[in-house]
């Protein structure tokens, strides 16, 4: 992500140069001798707005967006300013805004630009590349540095294949992974993390008698976004992680049922200004394609290495035989369960989905209650 804006670069600053001298007579910039190599293109608003405040965009709600500006310690409504174009503006989103900034009472600033992201957690409406949902990305958050993936022990289930699908994607988008098992108090993690076994996941229990010390020491320090299934509990741990957060908590017996508690994503500061967590809406799938093929592989660390030995080529289906995940699995270097979710997710991106019709073995391998 970083390293194609970065290609790109050169190309824009050429072209908005010329368009800036187009339109207006020369100034004191044009002679002014800059180094050949800018770490940043220069961009039509950057001489209008130099007055403007930098901000963190922690809510998004129909056009409005909430900015934190953080050397004034105040939250402001903003909407975004034409010149912005079709970029969109996400959670997280590190911004510069102008106008009306003192975030009093029907105040509204304007957001005028938007800083490279480090980081983008994109999710798909589909698997499938060529379908309209599958076209359809939908930003999540930009610049997460850590992807909490909650889930529930019980009620509702565990679900392996969801939490795979966030782990492909997290790792695709450069970001940290951290298990978050809730409900401790209603199962044990054991056969959970078994299937973990031979991943380097971090991992953290949670249950409301217990205290949440493991989980607030993984979020120091950095910005973390939480994904889930609805009901997993996700708003429930960030009431107690920030007190005075008020999100609202939903009734799981109504979960499943296409009830959403939480609607919108928030990002909330953690007490001592130990970083940001990002409370997101429960969703049913996580869809990968906007993953490559490639990238899908490496969202499994612990059979990519496998591939080296592999024939040319191989689609590592498993199909035309000599596939190194096979004989790797065969030689006990990895548990069936992972490859076989890799291979699901590979037959779900070209159009099959291997498991229609068939209701058992989804448990281990399954991602979308009620779909
Ligand atoms: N037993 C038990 N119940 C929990 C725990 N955490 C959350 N719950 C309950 O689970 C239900 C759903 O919690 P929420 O925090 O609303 O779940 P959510 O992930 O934010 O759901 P959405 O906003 O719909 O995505 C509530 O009734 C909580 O009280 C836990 O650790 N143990
Ligand atoms: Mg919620
Ligand atoms: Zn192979």
């Amino acid at each position: 992500m970083v390293s194609d804006g970065d290609r790109r670069r050169p190309v824009l600053r050429c072209q908005w140069r010329r368009r800036l001298r187009s339109k207006r007579e020369y100034d004191e910039d044009d002679v002014r001798v800059r180094p050949a190599r800018s770490s940043r293109p220069r961009t039509r608003q950057r001489p209008r707005h130099d007055d403007a405040a930098p901000a963190f965009v922690i809510a998004v709600d129909r056009g409005r967006y909430t900015c934190y500006l953080a050397d004034e310690d105040r939250a402001v409504a903003a909407m975004r300013a034409r010149e912005l174009g079709r970029r969109a503006v996400v959670v997280g989103d590190r911004v510069q805004v102008v106008g009306d900034i003192t975030g009093s009472a029907g105040s509204l600033a304007r957001i005028v630009r938007i800083s490279d992201r480090t980081s983008v957690l994109t999710r798909t409406a589909d698997d499938v590349e060529d379908t309209v949902e599958g076209r359809q990305e939908r930003v999540i958050v930009a610049n997460a540095e850590q992807l909490v993936i909650v889930s529930a022990l019980a009620d509702p289930p565990p679900r392996t294949g969801f939490i795979d699908r966030c782990l492909v994607a997290a790792y695709d988008a450069e970001i940290e992974p951290l298990l978050c098992l809730t409900k401790a108090d209603l199962a044990g993690p054991e056969q959970l993390l078994d299937y973990y076994a031979e991943l380097d996941l971090p991992h953290v229990l949670c249950r409301p008698d217990g205290p949440l010390d493991p989980l607030l020491d993984a979020l120091r320090g950095r910005l973390s976004v939480m994904v889930g299934h609805s009901g997993v509990g996700k708003s429930t741990l960030v009431n107690r992680l920030v007190p005075d957060a008020l999100r609202a908590v939903g009734d799981v017996s109504k979960v499943g049922k296409g009830r959403h508690t939480s609607s919108s994503a928030v990002a909330l500061p953690l007490p001592d200004d130990a970083g940001w967590i990002v409370d997101t809406p429960g969703v049913r799938s996580f869809g990968l394609a906007h993953v490559t093929e490639d990238s899908l592989l490496h969202g499994f660390p612990d059979l990519v290495e496998a591939s080296t030995k592999c024939p040319p080529n191989c689609d590592h289906t498993g199909t035309s035989g000599g596939c190194g995940l096979d004989q790797l699995v065969a030689a006990g270097g990895a548990d069936p369960r992972r490859l076989a979710s890799y291979r699901r997710l590979l037959a779900l991106r070209a159009g099959d989905d291997p498991t229609r019709g068939a209701e058992e073995g989804t448990r281990a391998g399954d991602d979308d209650p009620g779909e």
